[in-house]
């Protein structure tokens, strides 16, 4: 891990790994180096305290941010080292990530976000990448079930592959599918353009027709009031290659929802 001593911690958060319940990583793109969890710590000091999906507020979470790991860390060497009962959440770098994250948590179910549905059998020669990793998921069985949310831009070939799948549930609305669709543990993955291209554009590939921040919000209060246990969760595909400083804002604002959903579970 880097724990990138010089920069401002995520919100600011004081807590150690031992004094945290959740332990926020950073993932950073390649291209981007650490640029972009940078931006997304910087941002979160300017948010206010309040969250809105939960009646909750941010100062009261115990958070460890425990810095960012390097681009070719393997993330099981990473959550083998975290102490049981801590949470973590994974932020910035490709989605791919999440493969490697479910594969060592072993959720019963993963619950994705995302514009895409990642299911394509090869994508840029590459047989596993963030176009790809829900398929090798689905083929691998690594999870009983993978609930794709919002997914609006596919092929014809990778939509048969999810339709024909029993593994895979694309849900068309903004909303949790039936109870008996998730298992108890869940592991949930927000790639960022989720969001319509009007509140997200500094993600690889930005959709519009896409989901606002009030569906992201009832999806997530909807997970807040549930029963599930949530193992891990990330918010992945922040690539800022302007660096607006409003939507990394936003971004560092899912973070801390996130954060405040799983939180508010443990408490109840
Ligand atoms: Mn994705």
């Amino acid at each position: 891990m880097i724990p990138l001593e010089k920069h401002p911690k995520f919100y600011g958060y004081p807590y150690t790994i031992d004094e945290a319940d959740i332990i926020l990583i950073g993932i950073p793109y390649r291209e981007a180096h650490h640029r972009n969890t940078l931006l997304v710590r910087d941002a979160s000091n300017w948010l206010e305290d309040n969250s809105i999906s939960t009646p909750q507020y941010y100062s009261h979470l115990k958070i460890c941010d425990a810095g960012d790991i390097t681009s070719d860390t393997d993330p099981k060497e990473v959550l083998a080292n975290l102490p049981k009962m801590k949470t973590p959440i994974f932020f910035g770098g490709p989605h791919v990530y999440t493969y490697h994250i479910v594969k060592a948590l072993k959720p019963s179910t993963i619950i994705i976000l995302d514009a895409h549905l990642d299911a394509k059998d090869e994508f840029q020669g590459e047989k596993l990448n963030s176009a790809t990793f829900v398929r090798r998921m689905a083929e691998e069985g690594i999870v009983e079930r993978i609930v794709v949310i919002g997914a609006r831009s596919y092929d014809e070939d990778e939509f048969q592959y999810v339709l024909d799948s029993q593994y895979i549930y694309p849900q068309m609305d903004y909303r949790l599918p039936k109870k008996e669709i998730i298992g108890d543990t869940i592991y949930l993955s927000i790639d960022i353009d989720f969001l319509d291209t009007s509140y997200i554009t500094e993600t690889p590939y930005p959709e519009a027709w896409g989901a606002g921040p009030n569906d992201l919000t009832n999806i997530l209060r909807e997970i807040s009031q549930s029963k599930y246990k949530v193992v891990g969760a990330d918010v992945m595909e922040y690539l800022p290659r302007r660096g607006l400083h409003h939507e990394a804002k936003t971004v560092a604002r899912i973070i801390l929802e996130t954060a405040s959903v799983i939180n508010y579970i443990k408490s109840k």
